[in-house]
């Protein structure tokens, strides 16, 4: 039988000490300004950018696709396929990035359309190249033509839109000469894995001290044996970057402890702030999450985080999926966080336009069931997804039932229930109708909202439900009947 955590399919392990752990979280569940501020986020934006993006996945006219794990993976096509000389022709990319039409403001801005509360940004993919000036690498920004400082730009940029900024950092490097990806075994490789370590670190706490503000670090390519094994330089290098930046968010891939579990110690316990392994997933209920925060990162291909050029013949995810995917993670207390992989030049697609302009026409008009609105403990309704805050209820509604109404479960006993129902957006009230079913030993009991019929609404749409005392309910229903 599959167990609830074998659905999680990151690495993710059960507990398999019982021994204290000693290089585990380093902080237990924040509850400080900035955690609070992550639980409200709600909605954020994925930006992968870099040299892969002048590619849009093919090169002189071949495309990558099934040649290469993923568009912003094209470095790694398969060296039987792969056009001659290939990762030396892929680095010499650095040379010729020059994204004239790159406005950051203009992405800040549409980021701000779309309802996103935070911005995750690649500063520096897999390949090594860092969209900064970094003084500890020689594969910069700074070789580039352009002249610029790319996360300079997008960081300045977002804050000034009120957008939190998260930066997206890859430990891996596939072109480093002192990377080494298993756990190194002679004086040489301990040699060189010692500098890629230090390089490592330069390049983390000049981020910091670059870009003050910055409100997280978003770790990527720490999966490699060499990293996971590292677990002293690692539990010290959190400290350093806590200390350099106080209030700094860092997700659950940074690390591993001595006896190599990730995401969580061998003792079970979150070693980060938040949850980071549900990337193009969702969890299937709120339990699987052990009471974690979380967020959800999410491409519109398939997989792919960078420019497709030619997307025929992907599935690519529409406004309609991402809303419910949004609110979906907000029914279990998540950030949904939706990626973006803008063109050579800075463009996003017209795919991409057009469902950020749909997703955020939703949430500005139901902002309050997304962002302070969060899990509310009823059974999930068959039409649609409930989130709710005070003595308030949200049920986004994504299929209007053949009965035209939306049926929700209380407790018999529970001290509040639904009185009183209206649409979110413009606030034409619904008729709520209690409905004691009876069905035999049933705990629970039921109210019927009438939904607006499916032809007069378009696409999902949410309903606001009061709460109060069963006895207010009674009186209600009394007075509607006279
Ligand atoms: O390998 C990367 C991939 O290219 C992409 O950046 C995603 C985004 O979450 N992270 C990695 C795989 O986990």
């Amino acid at each position: 039988m599959t167990s609830a955590r074998s659905l999680w399919t990151a690495d993710r392990q059960l507990p398999s000490s019982t021994e204290p752990v000693r290089f585990g979280p380093l902080v237990g569940r924040r509850d400080d300004e900035a955690m609070r501020a992550f639980r409200s986020y709600g909605l954020g934006q994925f930006i992968h950018w870099g040299l892969y993006s002048m590619l849009g996945d093919e090169w002189e006219g071949r495309s990558a696709r099934g040649h290469a794990p993923a568009s912003e993976w094209i470095r790694q096509w398969n060296p039987e396929t792969a056009p001659e000389g290939w990762p030396e022709v892929y680095d010499a990319l650095a040379d010729q990035f020059d994204p004239q039409g790159f406005d950051a403001r203009a992405w800040a801005r549409q980021a701000k359309e779309m309802g996103a509360r935070y911005v995750i940004f690649t500063t520096k993919h897999h390949d090594g190249f860092a969209l900064w000036p970094s003084e500890h690498s020689g594969t910069t920004i700074a070789r580039s033509p352009y002249p610029g400082d790319i996360v300079g730009e997008v960081v300045g940029a977002y804050q000034a839109e009120g957008i939190d900024v998260f930066l997206y950092f890859s430990v891996l490097e596939w072109n480093h000469p002192d990377y080494v990806r298993h756990v190194p075994r002679t004086e040489e490789e301990r040699e060189r894995w010692a500098r890629f370590e230090q390089y490592t670190r330069a390049q983390l706490l000049e981020l910091l001290d670059r870009y003050p503000g910055v409100k997280g670090l978003w770790f990527d390519g720490t999966w490699d044996p060499s990293w996971v094994a590292a677990h002293e330089f690692t539990h010290r290098l959190e400290q350093e970057l806590r200390a350099a930046a106080p209030g700094l968010i860092i997700g659950s891939r940074f690390r591993g402890d001595e006896h190599g579990s990730r995401h969580v110690d061998s003792t079970g316990a979150l070693l980060g702030d938040y949850e980071q392994g549900w990337e193009r997933k969702m969890p299937p209920n709120l339990e699987m999450l052990d009471g974690h925060d979380w967020d959800c990162v999410m491409p519109l291909p398939p997989n792919g985080w960078g420019h497709i050029r030619d997307t025929e013949g992907l599935y690519l995810k529409t406004g309609d999926d991402l809303i419910e995917l949004l609110m979906r993670a907000r029914s279990m207390n998540g950030n949904l966080v939706i990626n973006v992989g803008p063109d050579g030049d800075g463009a996003l697609s017209a795919h991409e336009n057009r469902v950020l302009a749909e997703v955020g026409a939703f949430a500005r008009e139901n902002a309050a069931a997304i962002y302070d609105a969060r899990h509310v403990d009823l059974p999930e309704p068959r039409c649609g997804l409930l989130t709710g805050a005070d003595d308030t209820l949200y049920l986004t509604v994504l299929s209007v039932p053949v009965t035209g109404a939306a049926r929700l479960a209380v407790p018999r006993d529970a001290e509040r229930v639904p009185i009183a129902a209206r649409l979110l957006a413009g606030g034409a009230p619904l008729a709520v109708t209690w409905q004691d079913i009876g069905y035999d030993l049933d705990p629970m009991t039921y109210y019927d909202i009438a939904l607006p019929s499916a032809g007069n609404v378009e696409g999902a749409f949410v309903v606001e439900i009061d709460l109060a005392a069963p006895d207010a309910r009674a009186r209600d229903l009394m007075d509607a009947a006279m």
